[in-house]
């Protein structure tokens, strides 16, 4: 019997389908999937949790939740996380006026605090700079060949925006870019942003609408989006090893053969693979068999990829002054040269520390100061406990990834005793750090378009495989990196893995 004939007729029943990786692409997927009527289904995850880059953890008992991953909802309108977690009341905590009760320090390597006046007018043509940089994707301006980085037109652009200025004046206007220059390159995901394509730059869509952080943690996001798939579509610490997309098994009728580490397989007529484009890169040569296409393997090793970790102290009394909520550290300068002793510059690379939870204990009860976003009162000289997180990126990032805990707490101990010109900071009672570069099931933390890469990069990424004597996509592939203009968010993956099941939806569909 033609093959692909029976395969035809029996697109009016309900195909098998597996996906790889229950982060949110993948559960998305599935719920998609359920709400379909499509319940064959299993979702294979290497690790012994859901979620991928989306981890809330718990810091204490009292339901305060640190992120791991993911931090903020990028916006609200048209974000489909912000409209669950809104429909879900899992923004009640929120006080839209918690910031304005808080301010921010911008302090040199000196303890010298910065006026907010120069943070200002650095950020207005930062802001200008940055809005130039979108506009040459945006109104298909060129870039000059040679000069294709977001890193070297910021650099020389401001470069002649310092020249009215000289002396100290100039200098902390120097420090100030620069420390917006590490932030940027954690936005972008990026170690240094000669690596981010200036064409491709404005590629990136921001939502409009402030950024959220969820109270009861990111990961609630998906535990409401896992309701409607049954817990035994569910395969923990099942890592595929292989995807044979070319194989008939007359038996099955199904084509597609997914191989797990194990030696179990499974068999189903698709496979959407949410893998991140770090596991695409290390492992795409021997996890599809026929091989990939070879526009896909080019998007796949030129498109950006980069690390960016968190280091969060929890101390058991305050550190900082309550009514602080962030310290922009202004680091006399970076030394990130071949041959830099990572060792002694690694933190170098953090741009600021910032109080994601402070709260109060009260015998037994305790009482909120604010979370990222919360509310901050003045309630007293009760015990306080504090938890301050720093980010960074690049190689400095996976250099601390292969620090002690101990080591990281002296590290940042000595930046807090610098930046705020104390003797006595305690110790924290524990240090949380991301090892995102070094998780084999990630390897690495977000996309972006790198130089020499291009944006119409990420259609080839998405672009199913079809066997050639056929017209059935057989894997399809969703993820955040899959995304045209929301890439390296959580909004872009839960829509590519929405577009992919319904792909194979619509082919069943009369
Ligand atoms: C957002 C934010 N946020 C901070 C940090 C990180 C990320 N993101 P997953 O990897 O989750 O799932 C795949 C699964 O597959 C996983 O469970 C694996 O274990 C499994 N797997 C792998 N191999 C397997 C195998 N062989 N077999 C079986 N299973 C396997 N996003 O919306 N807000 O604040 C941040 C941030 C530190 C690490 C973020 C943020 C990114 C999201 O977390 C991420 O996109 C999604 O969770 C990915 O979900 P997924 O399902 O696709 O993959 C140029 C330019 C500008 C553009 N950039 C602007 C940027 C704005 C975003 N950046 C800031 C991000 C922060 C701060």
């Amino acid at each position: 019997m033609d093959l692909e004939k029976s395969t035809e007729n029996s697109r009016t029943l309900k195909p098998k389908i597996i996906i790889i990786g229950a982060g949110i692409a993948g559960i998305a997927a599935g719920e998609f999937l359920s709400r379909k009527g499509f319940t064959d289904f299993q979702i294979l995850e290497a690790t012994g949790r859901t979620g991928g880059r989306i981890w809330s953890v718990s810091v204490d008992d009292d339901g305060h939740k640190a992120e791991l991953g993911a931090n903020w909802i990028h916006g609200i309108e048209r974000n489909p996380i912000f409209q669950i977690a809104d429909q879900n009341h899992l923004l009640q905590l929120r006080h839209a006026d918690h910031t304005l009760k808080r301010h921010d320090l911008y302090v040199m390597e000196n303890g010298t605090r910065v006026s907010e006046k120069i943070v200002k007018e650095v950020d207005f043509s930062y802001g200008m700079l940055i809005q130039q940089c979108e506009d040459f994707f945006v109104s298909g301006i060129p870039t000059s060949d040679e000069n294709d980085s977001v890193g070297e037109y910021l650099v020389s652009e401001f470069e002649e925006k310092l020249d009215k200025y000289s002396n100290n004046d100039r200098k902390v206007r120097q420090l100030i870019f620069n420390q917006r220059l590490l932030l940027e390159c954690c936005i972008s995901g990026c170690d240094r942003l000669e690596e981010v394509s200036l064409s491709e730059f404005g590629s990136y869509e921001e939502l409009p609408g402030v950024h959220y952080t969820i109270p009861p943690g990111f990961e609630a996001i998906l535990e409401i989006l896992k309701k409607s798939i049954p817990e035994k579509n569910f395969c923990l610490n099942k890592p595929v090893k292989c995807v044979s997309w070319d194989m008939s098994s007359e038996k099955t009728g199904q084509k597609v053969c997914v191989e797990c580490e194990d030696g179990e397989k499974f068999y189903a007529n698709h496979v959407i693979s949410t893998v991140s484009l770090g596991v695409l890169k290390a492992a795409c040569d021997r996890m599809f068999v026929p091989p990939l296409p070879k526009d896909k393997k080019e998007a796949i090793q030129s498109l950006g990829f980069g690390i960016v970790n968190k280091v969060i102290l929890e101390f058991d009394e305050p550190v900082v002054a309550s009514d602080v909520f962030r310290i922009h550290l202004l680091w006399d300068s970076q030394e990130n040269g071949p041959g830099t002793d990572l060792r002694s510059t690694w933190f170098r690379k953090m741009y600021s520390f910032e109080v994601v939870h402070d709260h109060v204990l009260i015998g037994d009860q305790v009482q909120d100061r604010g979370t990222c976003n919360g509310e901050t009162n003045h309630i007293g000289s009760q015990h306080t406990r504090q938890l301050l997180m720093g980010w960074l990126s690049g190689n400095q990032a996976i250099f601390m990834e292969s620090l002690t805990e101990e080591e990281i707490a002296d590290d940042c101990i000595e930046i807090l005793k610098k930046f705020l010109q104390k003797k006595d900071i305690p110790r924290p009672k524990r240090v949380l750090r991301t090892r995102w570069g070094s998780n084999q099931y990630t390897r690495g933390s977000y996309t972006f378009i790198a130089v020499g890469s291009y944006h119409s990069y990420i259609d080839s990424l998405m672009e199913p495989l079809t066997p050639v004597d056929s017209d059935t996509p057989r894997v399809l592939f969703a993820g955040e990196a899959t995304h045209p203009t929301f890439y390296s968010t959580t909004h872009g993956a839960l829509l590519s893995g929405y577009r992919e099941a319904q792909r194979i939806v619509s082919l069943y569909s009369p």
